[in-house]
């Protein structure tokens, strides 16, 4: 295998590649083999506007020397140092540049090596907090229909996506789940937070009234639902779902692997939309996708409640062998600094007008029933071809991807969530593509 040469099918057998029809795409490869700013490059050199920042993750747009000299220089430092009763500065200095994005009440973290790590830590967490105040009954989770938590068993438990649970067994025992908000009947192109479905988080009432508070340890949501289509949560919904978490003394945590870092104009979700939960899980964004590193903020009240007992006694029995990996580190931190130099959440933010026009720009293309936006977050929904849920959707994202645009799909939607450095001609070119691919397939 030569680095740019096409790959033979036999070639491409022994990578069983993840959430991917293998066999549909070795028949018919899409590959990228270089990247910088806001674009991707295929083996053959065809230029691709990246509309995706990858998966969700690349923030500070492709190809960050910064971030690159930081890891080869940590790699030729220390390439590796063991996480358990040992430590070395960058892990220390990386939790401090993330609790300063944070609310000042939420500054513990805690290393894992992805999102879905990231919420298994978190779901622990609050099993062991609940136990060492002396609550040990609290051991359901809610979480909502049509969530994204990984795939790991808690995440998937938690989570709301039918075919990520269905072919995996009983999972976590002790799982309810909210509805989910997304109401197109009500609240079809609305530009920004829909008006319609704050009550929805008073099913959280009826749950809690069913099992009783005292079994109940934590709701997870994502603060907008990212993978299963971009479901931007109503007015008032999030607060609502605090107050009566808060009631009952149930742990909030707020899934932000996707809202973290940026996305919405914000440093995080809870800045954006002013609602603090108990523990915050990250991802992606942190290392502007680099190295792979996730990570969970947890609260004072949370961090304290583990810190009693004698002090030579280990008060969380969970880590990672990659926990803080040091590599991972150095790209955290020069993430960081690139985030706070370039001031690139409060770009996304100026930006996010613009790219609303552009989103709301496809209103009357074919098959378009719904068009949705949040900070630099966007979506739209095609009406599915019968009996052939998806379909409509994959088309588009193939044929966008021939015309030298990366866009998410998930079912009949298409997602968007571009560097935060995009430029106004680049949104231009995101809609202009996008919409002629819509007239095309029509
Ligand atoms: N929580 C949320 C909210 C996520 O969006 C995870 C957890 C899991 O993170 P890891 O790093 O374990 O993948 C995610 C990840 C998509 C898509 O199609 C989104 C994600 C992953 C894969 C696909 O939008 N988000
Ligand atoms: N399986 C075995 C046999 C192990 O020894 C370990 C870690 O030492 C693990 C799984 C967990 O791996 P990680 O810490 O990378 O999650």
């Amino acid at each position: 295998m030569t680095a740019n040469a096409p790959l033979q099918r036999a070639e491409m057998e022994a990578f069983w590649m993840p959430f991917t029809a293998n066999r549909q795409f070795k028949a018919n490869p899409r590959m990228l083999a270089r990247a910088s700013g806001m674009h991707y490059w295929t083996p053959e050199g065809r230029q691709i506007l990246d509309a995706a920042a990858g998966l969700w993750c690349v923030n500070a747009g492709h190809g960050r020397k910064e971030i690159s000299e930081a890891v080869s220089k940590q790699i030729a430092t220390m390439e590796y140092a063991p996480p358990f009763q040992m430590g070395h500065p960058t892990a220390f200095q990386l939790a401090n540049d993330i609790a300063s994005w944070l609310p000042k009440d939420m500054g513990h973290v805690f290393f894992t090596n992805s999102g879905s790590e990231s919420v298994d830590t978190a779901l622990k967490i609050a099993l062991a907090y609940h136990r060492a105040r002396g609550e040990a009954s609290r051991t359901r989770f809610i979480g909502r229909e049509r969530g994204y938590h990984g795939v790991g068993f808690g995440g998937i438990s938690v989570g709301g996506m039918v075919n990520n649970r269905k072919w995996f067994g009983s999972m976590l025992p002790g799982v309810d789940h909210l509805p989910h908000t997304h109401d197109l009947a009500k609240n079809a192109y609305t530009r920004g937070m829909p008006e319609h479905g704050a009550n929805l988080a008073d099913e959280l009432e009826r749950i809690v009234a069913l099992h009783d508070a005292s079994n109940i340890a934590a709701v997870i949501v994502e603060p907008v639902a990212g993978s299963t289509g971009v479901l931007i949560p109503p007015r008032g919904y999030l607060e609502r779902l605090r107050s009566v978490c808060t009631r009952h003394g149930i742990l909030l945590i707020f899934d932000e692997v996707i809202t973290g870092f940026g996305r919405l104009g914000a440093p995080f979700g809870t800045s954006f939309f002013g609602v603090q939960p108990d523990m915050i899980t990250m991802a992606k964004g942190l290392t502007n996708g680099a190295i792979p590193m996730g990570a969970v903020a947890a609260s004072d009240q949370i961090f304290n409640a583990f810190m009693q007992g004698p002090e030579g006694a280990i008060e969380l029995f969970h880590g990672y062998t990659y926990s803080a990996h040091p590599v991972a580190c150095a790209a955290g931190i020069a993430t960081q600094e690139i985030y706070r130099k370039e001031g690139l959440f409060a770009r996304a933010s100026d930006m996010a007008p613009y790219w609303a026009d552009g989103v709301h720009s496809l209103k009357g293309l074919p098959h378009v029933i719904d068009l949705r936006n949040l900070g630099l977050i966007g979506a739209v929904e095609l009406d599915p071809i019968a009996g052939k849920p998806g379909l409509r959707g994959y088309n588009t994202f193939v044929r966008a991807f021939e015309q030298g645009l990366l866009v998410r799909v998930t079912g009949d939607i298409i997602a968007m969530s571009p560097p935060l450095i995009i430029e106004k001609q680049h949104i231009d070119q995101v809609f202009g593509v996008l919409g002629g691919v819509l007239k095309e397939l029509a």
